[in-house]
C-alpha cells in the first residue's frame, strides 16, 4: 500500500493531522497499536486553547465543540482561604478559552475520518517506522499474524511519550530534556455540578488542588499526591475530604459530591525532544513533548505542532516548496519552550514539594502575593493560559 503521509497514532494530534491533510486532498493512513475503544476510553485534559478550537472548525469537526464546550472568560487563584479571579478575557482583549474533553474532541475527529471513509489500522502491533532518513520511507506494523508494509512520501511520529517514533530516531540524532516532578494528580470525573463556573487552582500547605468540569452536570477535580500513591486506596469519601480541605471555606461547603467513575493518577514531568524531525519523519505532540497539566497546555500544544506541520507539508505538495517543512522543528520548538517554561511556573507556584525550605516557601508566596497586587503579573499569566501566538 503507498500513501503520501502514514501517521502513526490516533490521538489528537494523529487525527487532527489526517483530517486536515485529508480535507486538502493528501492521502493518509493512520495506524495506532491501541483498539478504537480503549483510545476513546481515556480521559485526558480539558480546556481548548481558540488555536485548537480554530483548527476544529478548520477540520470541520466544531459542530459539538461549540455545542457543548463551555467558554471560559477567567479561572480562580484559590490560597490563604480566599480566591483570586484571573480575568483572561479583559486582561487578554477578549481572548477565552473552551472546556470541552479531549475524549470528546478525540471522538468528534474518529466519528469525521469514518464518515470520510480514510484508514485508521487500530491494534496495529510493531509499528515502526523506516527509511525516512532518505527518499523512500517506509512504515510496517503487524496485524492478524501478517506483516505489512506502507511506503509513504513522509511520516508523522503521532504516538505520545511511550510511542515509537521517538524512539527510531539514533540516540546521536536526538538531544532531550526532562525534569521530572515529585508528585503527581489523582483525578476523578464525578456526575455531579462543578463547585464553581470557572475553575480553581488551589494552593494549600496540603498540597494543590484542581476543580475543573466537562459539563453543567460533570466535575473534573485533582488534588497532588505522592508519587507512591495508588488511586485504589483512595475511596471516594477520602477524596472529597481531602480536596475539601485544600479549598478555601466558601468551596468546600458548597461542594457538591457524590460517586467517582473515573479515579486515576498521572506523573508530571516536563520533556522535549530536539530537533523534532528527521528527514522525512516529523514528531508531533506527546512524542516530541510533554508538560505538567497544571498550564493545561499539552494537548494545545499538539495543535500548534499540527499546525505547523500542516502548513508545511501544503507547502511542498501544492507549491512544491520544502521550506515548511524545512522549518517546522524550530517553528515548533519556539512554541513549544515558552509553555514549558509557563507549565513549570504555574507547578512550581501551585504544587507543594517535599524538599521546599523556607526561602522556596517565601518565594512561592511572593509569586502569587505579585499576582494579586500587579496587573503586569496577572496579564502574564492571561497571555500564557489563553494560548500565546502561533
Ligand atoms: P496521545 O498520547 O494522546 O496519542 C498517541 C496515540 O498513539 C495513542 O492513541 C496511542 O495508542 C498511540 N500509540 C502509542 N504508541 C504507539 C505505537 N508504538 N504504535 C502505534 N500507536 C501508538 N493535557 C492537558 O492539556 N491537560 C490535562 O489535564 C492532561 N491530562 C493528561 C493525563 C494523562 C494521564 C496523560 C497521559 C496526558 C494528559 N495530558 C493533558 C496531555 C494529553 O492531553 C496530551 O497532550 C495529548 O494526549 C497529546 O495528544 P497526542 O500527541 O495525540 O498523543
Ligand atoms: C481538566 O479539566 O482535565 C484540566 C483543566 C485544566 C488543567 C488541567 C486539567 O490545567
Amino acid at each position: 500500500m503507498r500513501v503520501q503521509v502514514a501517521i502513526i497514532g490516533s490521538g489528537p494530534s494523529g487525527l487532527l493531522l489526517g483530517q486536515l491533510l485529508g480535507d486538502a486532498g493528501i492521502e493518509t493512513i493512520i495506524l495506532d497499536r491501541a483498539s478504537r475503544e480503549h483510545i476513546l476510553s481515556r480521559v485526558r485534559a480539558g480546556v481548548l486553547e481558540e488555536g485548537m478550537v480554530g483548527l476544529m472548525d478548520k477540520a470541520g469537526v466544531g459542530t459539538r465543540m461549540h455545542a457543548e464546550g463551555l467558554p471560559h472568560d477567567g479561572f480562580s487563584l484559590a490560597f490563604d482561604g480566599r480566591d483570586h479571579r484571573i480575568d483572561l478575557f479583559g486582561l487578554t482583549d477578549g481572548k477565552r478559552v473552551t472546556v470541552y474533553g479531549q475524549t470528546e474532541l478525540t471522538r468528534d475527529l474518529i466519528e469525521k475520518r469514518e464518515a470520510d471513509g480514510r484508514p485508521t489500522v487500530y491494534e496495529a502491533a510493531n509499528v515502526t517506522p523506516q527509511g525516512f532518513d532518505g527518499e523512500s520511507p517506509f512504515v510496517t506494523y503487524e496485524k492478524d499474524g501478517i506483516t505489512h508494509r506502507i511506503d509513504c512520501d513522509f511520516i508523522a511520529g503521532c504516538d505520545g511519550f511511550h510511542g515509537a517514533s521517538r524512539k527510531a530516531v539514533p540516540e546521536n540524532a536526538i538531544r532531550t530534556f526532562e525534569k521530572v516532578y515529585p508528585f503527581g494528580w489523582l483525578g476523578i470525573l464525578a456526575d455531579v455540578p462543578p463547585v464553581s463556573h470557572e475553575l480553581v487552582y488551589a494552593n494549600h500547605p496540603r498540597g494543590f488542588a484542581l476543580c475543573s468540569m466537562r459539563s453543567q452536570t460533570r466535575s473534573r477535580y485533582y488534588i497532588q499526591c505522592a508519587l507512591d500513591e495508588k488511586a485504589e486506596a483512595w475511596s471516594d469519601g477520602r477524596f472529597w475530604d481531602e480536596l475539601r480541605r485544600r479549598l478555601p471555606a466558601h468551596h468546600a461547603e458548597a461542594m457538591v459530591t457524590g460517586a467517582s467513575f473515573e479515579k486515576s493518577i498521572a506523573p508530571l514531568r516536563s520533556f522535549v525532544a530536539e530537533p523534532m524531525r528527521f528527514g522525512r519523519l516529523f514528531l508531533v505532540g506527546d512524542a516530541a513533548h510533554i508538560v505538567p497539566p497544571t498550564g493545561a497546555k499539552g494537548l494545545n500544544l499538539a495543535a500548534s505542532d499540527v499546525h505547523y506541520l500542516f502548513a508545511g507539508l501544503m507547502e511542498h505538495y501544492k507549491d512544491r516548496s520544502n521550506a515548511g517543512i524545512e522549518a517546522y522543528s524550530g517553528r515548533a520548538l519556539a512554541r513549544v519552550w515558552k509553555a514549558v517554561r509557563f507549565s513549570w511556573w504555574m507547578t512550581t507556584m501551585l504544587h507543594r514539594f517535599p524538599d521546599t525550605g523556607d526561602f522556596d516557601q517565601k518565594i512561592q508566596e511572593a509569586e502569587l502575593a505579585y499576582l494579586t497586587h500587579s496587573r503586569a503579573a496577572e496579564t502574564v499569566l492571561a497571555e500564557n493560559y489563553v494560548g500565546l501566538p502561533y
